[in-house]
């Protein structure tokens, strides 16, 4: 792919021509192909850390601004400096802090596009989905499968906050959009809480199941058994050189992501954790959970940013920079990104650099 006039117009002759094929709506690959092939990826979204401390009286604040029944969904978008004005965190997802008051309803609708939601402050606030309430508690993460009715309400006496991850820039590539409100604000209670645990959570499944979605049928993931977990296999290692303890989101029918476009996990770096390099071509959003630490990402041209993070605090790293952790206490971080979207489509690649 050799390029014999680099960063020149054409010549006169060649103009004329790509003008006259023009009208018949025709262009030269030559003039583009390098741009179109890139020898690895050029993330135009960058590196970037919202602190909890920063942008939680924004969102709180955002709760007189608005009510929910006006907003439909009161959210502040996590929107990525790199790709001003696109409502959207990495190329591929979309995310946003949600904040529902107490007393307030979030009324049902359904679209294609799949939402998680990974609590941040508040406790008790219930989702439904496809007529099933579960009430959320911080670090649960929480699955809405697209066109599965949603809504959402806080009956408890304090504001409740949630991370949304969405794919809505991959439905939108895909020009797969649909959506409707359902007839009434809320759906009614069809099952009763906790039944897609106790039918798909256990270890059980029911007797001949024909599967019908993509997404899990378990629709939260609490934060409290997922702790557990990692506190018990972290004494018995091995530690991962680049991701600490990581332990992945799981579909209970088939050992797959718990949701088709966005791959969802969690990573425990112990106290004085210093790991080793490390890039994909995911790009990843990292909710802080517990615990502190630092991460450094090397972005294209040797420019190396480092953030700082605590609980509640959200970094993204765009596709294929450089990253490692340091943990400076016991850290638990949630990540998010369009890993088993990149995997099916035969894409996704990883390095692992030397610590
Ligand atoms: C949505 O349905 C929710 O259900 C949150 O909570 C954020 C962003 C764009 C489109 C739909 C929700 C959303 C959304």
């Amino acid at each position: 792919m050799s390029d014999p006039r680099p960063d020149q117009s054409p010549d006169p002759t060649r103009q004329a021509f790509y003008d006259r094929i023009a009208s018949s709506s025709l262009t030269p690959l030559w003039e583009v192909l390098k741009s179109l092939v890139a020898k690895e990826p050029k993330s135009a979204a960058v590196a970037h850390c919202w602190r909890w401390a920063d942008v939680r009286p924004f969102v709180l604040e955002a709760g007189s601004v608005i009510s929910a029944a006006e907003a439909e969904r009161r959210v502040l978008i996590l929107e990525n400096p790199g790709l001003p004005g696109q409502s959207r965190i990495t190329n591929t997802l979309y995310a946003g802090l949600q904040l529902i008051l107490q007393g307030e309803v979030a009324r049902a609708h359904r679209h294609t596009q799949s939402a998680l939601r990974f609590v941040v402050e508040g406790s008790g606030a219930y989702t439904a989905v496809d007529g099933e309430r579960t009430l959320m508690r911080p670090g649960d993460f929480v699955i809405t499968p697209s066109w599965a009715w949603h809504d959402h309400g806080n009956e408890t006496q304090e504001p409740m906050v949630w991370l949304d991850g969405l794919d809505i820039p991959i439905v939108g590539f895909f020009e797969a959009s649909f959506a409707e409100g359902f007839e009434a604000e809320l759906q009614t209670q069809a099952k009763p809480v906790g039944d897609s645990q106790a039918r798909f959570g256990e270890g059980l499944l029911p007797l001949g199941h024909v599967r019908t979605n993509a997404a899990s049928p378990v629709f939260n993931y609490p934060y409290a058994r997922s702790r557990e977990a990692l506190e018990k296999l972290r004494r018995s290692g091995p530690l991962d050189a680049c991701h600490g303890l990581a332990m992945r989101y799981a579909n209970p029918l088939d050992g797959g992501w718990a949701m088709p476009t966005i791959g969802t996990w969690l990573h425990l770096l112990p106290k004085d954790f210093s790991g080793a390099p490390y890039r994909a071509t995911d790009a990843t959003v990292f909710s802080c959970v517990e615990g502190t630490g630092r991460v450094y990402v090397f972005a294209p041209g040797g420019k190396l940013e480092s953030f700082e993070f605590g609980p509640r605090d959200i970094f993204v790293v765009p596709s294929w920079q450089w990253r490692r952790f340091e943990a400076t206490s016991d850290c638990v971080l949630f990540a998010f990104s369009d890993r088993p979207a990149q995997e099916k489509l035969g894409l996704w690649r990883e390095m692992r650099g030397n610590g």
